[in-house]
């Protein structure tokens, strides 16, 4: 006897089921390649990626912060997030917390490790020099692998080695405006490579030879430096960005001014860069990630003052972000934002015009 009809829907629907627990849906991210930069339909979903380090010690932290970015943006725009932890520190956390991080993101957080190259100190480095510099500059060890793997590493990692593009938060963070559009498709849009929201002068006492290995790195590599690339972000005027280029620039020509990157959207071609690529080498071999407090911050910004035009940089001024408790720009008159303009944000400057304003070095100037 032939199969009743809804007998022939309930198996097909069975066959369908299991067929789909087998080969799971393929990635939901279309792939833009960089000669789609240009502006592209909105419908094409960005491929990108929302990633945090953090040890077990910050996870409530990251619960919150997830909490909040879900509420700004993320439950409307559903990127995935990556949260990065060594092996020893993701044994650590409890199936509780992974459960609230699933609820909270609706699945979509994973937890990736990061790779040991990218975590543990590396082995030509003199153990006793790195432990003075401990003891003498502060900062724990912790702190300089994770400025270390920021500098270096993230985007490498297999976990987000196929994201396109690369949002980094930190779990110490808040926005206090909803997001009604998507920044990475703005960026797009608009032809861009890096988003930022804030520019902050990082130390040089901690970092004391960061600025001089730069200036070597860019006299000995100015042949694959952009025309236009924006040297005057990090060297001070005509005669900071030629003593620099010169290899003789150090702290005193140096200006201090950082991305203030615990936000930071970009391009992964960014970071895989001739010019960055080869910078990161560099520094790494001198070893100032641990023999100094060399931090991700100011070694991103010197890497892309070295390959970066101004009009490649784009500044978000509307998302009421905020930072460790410190201050943040509340914006005026947006009914999506909850924040006063007293307190931290009261009188907040974002420095922005650093960037966009810097010193251009005269046509003639360069290589003399
Ligand atoms: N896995 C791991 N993550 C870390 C460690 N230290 C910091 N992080 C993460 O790295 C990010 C930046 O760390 P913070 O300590 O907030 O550093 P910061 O804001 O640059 O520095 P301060 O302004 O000096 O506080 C945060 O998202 C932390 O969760 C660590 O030892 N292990
Ligand atoms: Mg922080």
């Amino acid at each position: 006897m032939p199969p009743s009809r809804s007998k022939l829907i309930l198996c097909s629907l069975l066959v369908f089921a299991v067929l789909l627990l087998i080969f799971p849906s393929h990635k939901a991210y279309v792939s833009y390649t960089t000669s789609q930069l240009s502006p592209s339909s909105s419908t094409i979903k960005p491929n990108a990626v929302i990633f945090m380090l953090l040890p077990p010690s910050r996870v409530h932290q990251a619960i919150l912060a997830l909490y909040n970015v879900e509420n700004r943006f993320n439950r409307r725009l559903k990127y995935p997030y990556v949260l990065f932890m060594t092996e020893d520190e993701l044994a650590a956390v409890s199936n509780e917390d992974k459960k609230k991080i699933d609820w909270i993101t609706e699945g979509r957080a994973k937890f990736a490790t990061v790779t040991k190259e990218s975590w543990d100190i590396p082995s030509h480095l003199d153990k006793s020099l790195v432990q003075h510099s401990l003891e003498s500059i502060g900062f724990s060890t912790g702190y300089r692998q994770m400025c270390r793997f920021y500098s270096g590493f993230f985007w490498r990692n297999p976990a987000i080695a196929n994201y396109e593009w690369l949002w980094r938060l930190d779990t110490d963070i808040e926005f206090h405006c909803d997001i009604p559009y998507d920044p990475v498709q703005r960026l797009i849009d608009s032809n861009k490579l890096y988003g930022f929201i804030q520019i902050s002068p990082d130390a040089d006492f901690v970092q004391p030879s960061l600025a001089s290995n730069a200036s070597y790195f860019l006299s000995t590599h100015s042949h694959i430096i952009p025309p236009n690339a924006n040297l005057g972000f990090v060297w001070s005027g005509q005669s900071g960005i030629k003593k620099a280029l010169q290899g003789q620039a150090s702290n005193p020509e140096w200006t201090r001014m950082c991305m203030y990157n615990n936000f930071e959207i970009s391009h992964r071609s960014v970071w895989e860069s001739e010019v960055y690529t080869k910078f990161f080498d560099y520094l790494e071999q001198e070893g100032g990630f641990f023999y100094e407090r060399w931090s991700d911050s100011p070694v991103h910004s010197l890497g892309l003052a070295m390959s970066l035009r101004k009009d490649q940089v784009m500044q978000f001024t509307d998302m009421g972000y905020q930072h460790q408790g410190w201050g943040y720009e509340c914006p005026q008159q947006l009914d999506r934002c909850t924040c006063l303009r007293e307190g931290p944000a009261k009188g907040f400057h974002d420095n922005a015009e650093r960037w966009f304003n810097a010193t251009e070095l005269q046509a003639d100037s360069w290589g003399t």
